[in-house]
């Protein structure tokens, strides 16, 4: 049996598109070489005793790790050469990189997550790396748009595989990562997320300050009818990524909504480098993602860090969570 490289299917893929210039493949290649990158890192950090905090916050006033810091710089560093992209900005800097010696050739502008559940990373749990790319505008807010200029995005999962998940447009593509050749192999094409699932992911501590239509919609999950496949089961991992890739493969629902007793009236996500890259991947897989009331891929952002509710998943529990907000509860 062939094996097809996260490369060669890349390459492969650049040929349905006569007009490619080619630049986008050795982009998205490039995602696949921080992936190995910080997938080593976390496989020696405790040795290294590179786990712990940074005693550094982040723009939003989070604890920054040493994890978080070192794949920033990876990621960074992985695209200052070659001259592709202009500008990166990541959920760990205040203000967006400019790669100076790419002002005038760069067409692209990337947006990353570097280390996504950064509270797993002191207990080896599941860990992710997020990605968006748009072509590069210019001018001093050249991040704002809606989620529709994504040309691509996707993650890496750091499980007990890593696994790399992208799309541009044509399908949701998945590669794990086999060490012992150290590249990315295909393992499947063209995901389609399950209509519907049996499973959510929220972190129900915060219950206190959600709205009643959230509390609804979860108790609604809850109850046992055996028609309706209820009770759900609860999924929560404490990393996004590696909630999502459950619910990608097996449906079901995430979500992190509005939460105002712990000051979180947008909810804690961000659209540029968390929610709206995993709403390109999840309509394109079929399923979608909603802000509750609104598609996540129309918000038009106005603020680099800028967050909001995110639900995502299965069409049928997203939908069935807009009814909830809507006040008109299950069909
Ligand atoms: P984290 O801040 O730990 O990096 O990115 C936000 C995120 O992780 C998601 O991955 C995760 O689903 C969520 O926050 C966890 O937040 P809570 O601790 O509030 O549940």
């Amino acid at each position: 049996m062939s094996l097809i490289t996260l490369d060669r299917f890349i390459l492969q893929s650049e040929q349905a598109h006569p007009a490619a210039t080619g630049e986008l493949s050795q982009l998205l290649m490039r995602f696949g070489l921080a992936g190995k990158q910080i997938a080593r890192e976390l496989a020696v950090a405790g040795l290294k005793r590179e786990l712990g905090s940074a005693h550094t916050t982040n723009v939003q006033g989070e604890e920054q790790k040493k994890l978080d810091v070192l794949a920033n710089e990876i990621l960074l560093e992985t695209f200052d050469y070659g001259g592709l992209v202009s500008l990166a900005a990541s959920e760990e800097m205040e203000e967006p990189f400019l790669y100076t010696r790419s002002t005038e050739t760069g067409s692209y502008a990337i947006f990353f997550d570097p280390v996504d559940g950064s509270s797993n990373i002191d207990v080896n749990g599941t860990l992710g790396t997020i990605f968006s790319v748009r072509r590069r505008k210019d001018g001093p807010d050249a991040f704002l748009g809606v989620g529709h200029d994504q040309i691509s995005a996707g993650y890496i999962l750091f499980g007990p595989a890593t696994v790399l998940v992208y799309s541009c447009g044509d399908g949701v593509h998945l590669f794990t990562l086999d060490p012992s050749i150290g590249e990315f192999l295909l393992t499947r094409e063209t995901v389609r997320m399950p209509a519907r699932g049996r499973g959510f992911a929220v972190n129900e501590g915060r219950w206190s300050g959600w709205t009643p239509a959230v509390r609804a919609f979860t108790e609604y999950l809850k109850e046992k009818d055996p028609e309706t496949g209820r009770p759900y089961s609860t999924r929560y991992s404490g990393s996004l990524v590696g909630d999502f890739h459950r619910i990608l493969l097996e449906g079901g629902v995430y979500y992190y909504p509005a939460d105002t007793l712990s000051g979180k009236p947008q909810g804690k996500l961000r659209l540029l480098y968390e929610s709206q890259p995993l709403a390109f991947l999840a309509e394109q897989a079929g399923g979608r993602a909603s802000t509750g009331k609104e598609r996540i891929l129309d918000i038009q952002v106005e603020a680099l860090h800028q967050r909001s509710p995110l639900v995502i998943g299965s069409m049928s529990e997203v939908t069935l969570f807009e009814r909830f907000v809507r006040g008109e509860g299950a069909p």
